[in-house]
């Protein structure tokens, strides 16, 4: 599982990785703006949470995500981008996956500071324009992550599943630390 601030490469690894490892890239972010794109039932009560930073509620975040993650631990194993993002998250996630035998193998958290987190944003909201890279919503978005998804590297590294990558290097020396690290 990638953890990491907005900005820290997450999506950009996730794919990446995903190439090398051969498995799946399961992107709860991509999950849930793929959701809005399809106008579907979800998507429309995900929109507001997704364009203002805030976390979507847990029981749409894991309506989606985890038959995604059983299905692909069934056939081989995945890599899982953003979830879970919470301490709560990772608690019922941890019950749900070790029930089904797909439990977490190892996390990896992408470290960088807000500075260069923030930039990296901005570029991407000046190239592509998605819509929680504003200013406004990526300072709420980092401070959303301080809060609520920090935690859990503290959680994971007591459990001795967390290795540490530092995330400000060019995409491809991520990507290969990243496997050494793992
Ligand atoms: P995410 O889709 O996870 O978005 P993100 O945290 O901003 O990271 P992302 O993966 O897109 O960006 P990356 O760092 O790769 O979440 C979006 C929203 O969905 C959340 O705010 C929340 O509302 C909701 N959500 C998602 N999961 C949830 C959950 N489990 N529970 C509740 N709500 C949830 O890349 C950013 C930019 O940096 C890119 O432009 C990239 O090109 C650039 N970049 C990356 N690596 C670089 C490098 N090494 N050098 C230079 N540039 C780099």
């Amino acid at each position: 599982m990638l953890l990491g601030a907005p900005g820290s490469g997450k999506g950009t690894q996730g794919e990446r990785l995903a190439r090398r490892l051969d498995v799946p890239h399961i992107s709860s972010g991509d999950l849930l703006r793929a959701e809005v794109r399809d106008g579907t039932a979800l998507g429309t009560t995900a929109r507001g949470y997704l364009d203002s930073g805030r976390l979507v509620p847990d029981d749409l975040v894991f309506d989606l995500v985890l038959p995604a993650v059983l299905a692909a631990a069934e056939a081989g194993g995945y890599l899982l981008d953003g979830f879970p993002r919470s301490v709560a998250q990772a608690v019922r996630a941890d019950q749900l996956l070790t029930r089904s035998g797909a439990e977490l193998q190892r996390v990896v958290f992408l470290s960088a500071d807000d500075d260069l987190l923030a930039g990296r944003l901005l570029e991407r909201a000046a190239a592509a324009g998605r819509s929680d890279d504003t200013a406004e919503v990526i300072a709420d978005r980092l401070r959303v992550f301080e809060r609520e998804t920090r935690p859990l590297v503290e959680h994971y590294r007591a459990r001795g599943m967390l290795r540490e990558v530092a995330a400000d290097q060019p995409v491809e020396e991520v990507t290969e630390a990243v496997l050494r690290a793992l």
